[in-house]
């Protein structure tokens, strides 16, 4: 397969999307029929904090970022229905994958898509007023049904922040993989290489998992600067494994 036909991309149905039973109308608009585009990839996920904040990190200090967190989480649509919270997380393949998916996906502002693409998956969406303690607004948040990545390289942080190698065929991995040696375990948001009680494993011995992890992993273990955090890669292979912050 080459470069092209490999090229990538996330799509995340949110929850407002999973709250109106759009996923089947996302999907068929998303089906091969209609972009030419595969899965590779699929799996319900449960969004604790840290993986939410590790998607949104380039929102960070925005007024809106509470917000945005608590509608990936789930919290906004299924507020008590703590069960029901989770996305629809999958990876399409293909070439021009990326450009093909944000087309259909439409403009990040609701009301900016219904004026300028109408029948975008976006110009379903709704547009929520944030308010301050004392009810003045201080922003919005856009709850816009979808997430598709944006260019290559959100594509792959993405793809690898959401999917273990193991959840994708091998055949159709785009990024390169390697079998994990050592034990990596969580302590106190801390990356530890010991068992003690009450560390948490995030990666076992015969793993599978993307090299750029394992590199990153083994800087942060030799105190070394990387620009990929220890939390974007615990919050993926804790996916599902542990309700709550991780
Ligand atoms: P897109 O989702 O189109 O790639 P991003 O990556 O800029 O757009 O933003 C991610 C998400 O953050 C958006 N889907 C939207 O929910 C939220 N967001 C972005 N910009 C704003 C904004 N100015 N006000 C409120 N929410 C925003």
């Amino acid at each position: 397969m080459d470069k092209k036909e490999r090229e990538q991309t996330l799509v995340l149905i949110k929850p407002d999307a999973l709250k109106n039973s759009l996923t089947g109308y996302l999907l068929s608009q998303l089906s091969e029929f209609h972009t030419g585009l595969h899965f590779s990839g699929t799996k319900i996920v449960y969004v604790g904090k840290m993986l939410a904040e590790e998607h949104y990190a380039e929102h960070r200090g925005k007024v809106f970022f509470p917000s945005l967190l608590d509608y990936i989480m789930g919290r906004i649509h299924y507020t008590d229905q703590p069960w029901m919270q989770r996305v629809s997380a999958l990876v399409y393949q293909g070439p021009d994958a990326i450009k093909k998916i944000r087309e259909i996906a439409g403009p990040t502002n609701p009301h900016v898509a219904r004026a300028n693409k109408p029948g975008c998956i976006r110009a379903l969406g709704t547009l929520v007023p944030l308010k301050d303690a004392e009810g003045n607004i201080i922003g919005e948040r856009m709850d816009n049904l979808i997430h598709a990545s944006a260019t290559p390289s959100e594509a792959e942080r993405e793809i690898k922040l959401w999917f273990k190698p193991s959840d994708i065929p091998p055949l159709m991995h785009a990024y390169p993989t390697a079998i994990n040696k050592d034990y990596y375990y969580l302590k106190d948001n801390k990356l530890c290489m010991t068992p003690e009680p009450g560390n948490i494993c995030f990666l076992a011995p015969g793993d599978i998992a993307w090299a750029s992890d394992l590199e990153t992993l083994r800087r942060l273990n030799q105190g070394v600067q990387t620009s990929c955090s220890l939390e974007a890669i615990v919050a993926k292979y804790l996916i599902n494994e542990i309700q709550g912050n991780h």
